[in-house]
């Protein structure tokens, strides 16, 4: 096999940080006789481990050193072109029996999938170092705090988890001397960087994840989707709580009045834009912090919501970022970012579709080829991204290591439709947002491999990200409601209806923010709202829509309700919930036959 991750040889007091639990001794011990390395190397997490870790990946071309003076301590690692999203398709979750993985997710049986990944693994990490990854996700101090060991043989995972997670030694404390403490064990490989040998399995019953053939940040970061949201939901379920693929923010109002919200869009809708707005000027004394961006997990106590970020970091799609989409986002990438197939400018700065200013006249684009303003290809990968701290964020949120997390006072749901969906609307329960979201929908993006611009149904945005059965995943959101005195509103959004023009009908960014302070005011139950057959809608006059730049006609465009799309809406509703083959809970198929019925009234 092609050695495309030669070893390296750390000095003494680098990479040699063992953990003292012997279940984790175990199975490193297992995995080193199976996968063959030349020498393995503990992480702690240091700095002094991170220097060594970026000095070997420069020399041996898995990272790009950039111009330090304009992006200091941050570098560009390119990915192999055949590899540069997740890959659906051969992502499978690896319960005992079909029904258990459910109609959504692709099924494997287990053992004959771990006899065929140990195959591929036997041997796999000759002339390589393999690399413990001790991880934590969560802050340390939460219940809800799991913890992980990504055993892997590509530095740039490496890297890249010191910025996704809490790293190291933390962990090694975290989980302590019990073999039988709970655990994730996380096994990648990138073997030879084959579409035809590339494989992210979870098995869901042995808390075990194994993903080989790929390099790109979704399919090896393990903690993230795989752990954080397939495994994550697993656990949930089984243990009480919700892993969910939401932001999370925090919205002060100038009295200081302070509520959270946590916000499910598919992938590439705009979620870290979201997390990270910025009130525009009308909004004088408004504040929005950012808890999370990308997962959200949560528990009950007291009746309400808590949630907090599992994450350390962002990983952020970097396309159309800009001073003018995120500042915040650009903020927090100036400096200590790992940069992914984003292209290279003549001045070793970094450069992507959608950045301020000008484009370079000449670059470097993520294939490594040279590139002008002329060249059919993007200079950055559609689905180019950054890894960056969350500390870099100036919006950060003070409460974000708070392990008891944040109360949440309201849901959002949201996708990316041109026609149908207004602007904002709210459910009229608990069991009804659970319907919104189970329906949501949107048009696809970049973020994973397949067409773009397809309508596909996305369940509360978790269709690529839930670890088990999707009907026994609907019925632990009805379950949830049950158990909470206190439960937040939750609300659908779209941001992205066009007119008939074709053009958005809504500014977006910033502006969201009028959307935003409608819900909080319905939180507080000051806010006005007229009933239509799919939910409360906000009349006009309940949006502070002052000093925004629209006419009558969009916003009544934005809020209206079509009879006739709707008619075609919840008849793909039916036609989804068929699709799922007699899982979906009758209370949903209820919801819809009320929603039906609302229309005929
Ligand atoms: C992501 C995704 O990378 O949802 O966050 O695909
Ligand atoms: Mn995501």
């Amino acid at each position: 096999m092609k050695n495309v991750a030669p070893a390296i040889f750390p000095p003494n007091g680098i990479g040699d940080t063992t953990p003292t639990n012997q279940a984790v001794l175990d199975w490193v011990h297992e995995i080193g006789k199976l996968t063959k390395p030349e020498n393995i190397f503990w992480c702690d997490g240091s700095e002094r481990e991170n220097e060594f870790l970026i000095a070997e990946s420069l020399k041996q071309n898995v990272l790009i050193k950039l111009n330090q003076k304009k992006v200091p301590r941050s570098y560009l690692h390119r990915s192999n072109p055949n590899d540069v999203a997740r890959v659906e398709k051969v992502t499978f979750i690896c319960t005992p029996t079909k029904e258990e993985a459910g109609p959504t997710n692709n099924w494997s049986e287990p053992a004959e999938t771990y006899s065929k990944l140990y195959a591929l693994l036997n041997g796999a990490m000759r002339g390589r170092t393999m690399f413990v990854v001790p991880y934590i996700m969560g802050p340390p101090d939460s219940p809800l705090a799991k913890v992980g060991f990504e055993i892997t043989d590509s530095k740039y995972v490496v890297l890249s988890m010191r910025i996704m997670t809490r790293m190291g030694k933390v962990a090694l404390d975290r989980l302590g001397n019990d073999p039988k403490a709970e655990w994730n064990r996380g096994l990648h490989s990138l073997l030879d960087v084959d579409p035809d040998r590339r494989f992210i399995c979870h098995f869901p019953q042995d808390n075990t994840i194994i993903s080989v053939g790929s390099g790109y940040g979704g399919n090896v970061l393990l903690s993230k989707k795989c752990l954080a949201l397939r495994i994550g939901s697993y656990l949930a379920r089984k243990q009480g709580w919700m892993a969910e693929h939401m932001l999370i923010l925090g919205v002060e109002s100038p009295e200081g009045k302070k509520h959270y919200v946590a916000a499910a869009f598919p992938s590439a809708c705009g979620k870290t834009n979201f997390a990270m707005l910025i009130p525009p000027a009308h909004f004088k004394g408004w504040k929005i912090t950012t808890v999370g961006d990308d997962i959200a997990w949560m528990e009950i106590r007291d009746g309400r919501l808590f949630a907090v970020n599992p994450e350390n970091g962002y990983f952020g799609v970097v396309p159309g970022t800009s001073y003018k989409s995120n500042p915040n986002a650009m903020k927090s990438i100036e400096h200590d970012t790992l940069y992914t197939n984003v292209a290279l400018t003549d001045d070793g700065d970094v450069w992507w579709e959608g950045k301020d200013g000008p484009p370079p006249k000449h670059a470097i684009d993520w294939r490594g080829n040279d590139w002008t303003p002329d060249s059919k290809e993007k200079a950055a990968h559609p689905n180019s991204r950054f890894a960056t701290p969350m500390r870099n964020n100036p919006a950060l949120d003070p409460d974000v290591e708070k392990g008891e997390g944040v109360p949440i006072s309201a849901i959002i749901f949201g996708g990316r439709r041109s026609d149908t969906v207004p602007l904002v609307y709210e459910a009229f329960d608990w069991t009804h947002g659970v319907y919104l979201g189970a329906t949501m929908a949107s048009e696809t993006t970049a973020a994973a491999t397949g067409a773009v611009g397809k309508v596909r149904r996305d369940p509360m945005a978790m269709l690529p990200f839930c670890g088990y059965n999707i009907g026994d995943y609907f019925r632990h959101w009805i379950d949830i409601g049950k158990r909470l005195s206190n439960p937040p509103l939750i609300f659908n959004v779209n941001w992205f209806r066009k007119g008939a023009d074709g053009k958005f009908l809504w500014p977006g960014f910033g502006e969201n923010m009028r959307v935003l302070k409608w819900m909080i005011d319905r939180c507080q139950q000051n806010g006005g709202a007229v009933k239509s057959p799919v939910g409360w809608l906000p009349s006009p006059h309940d949006l502070d829509l002052d000093g925004l730049d629209i006419d009558h006609r969009s916003v009544a465009d934005l809020l209206g309700i079509d009879h006739e799309e709707w008619e075609k809406e919840l008849a793909e509703h039916k036609t989804f919930f068929d699709s799922l083959g007699g899982v979906v809970p009758e209370q949903l198929q209820k919801q819809r036959e009320r929603t039906v019925a609302r229309f005929k009234e």
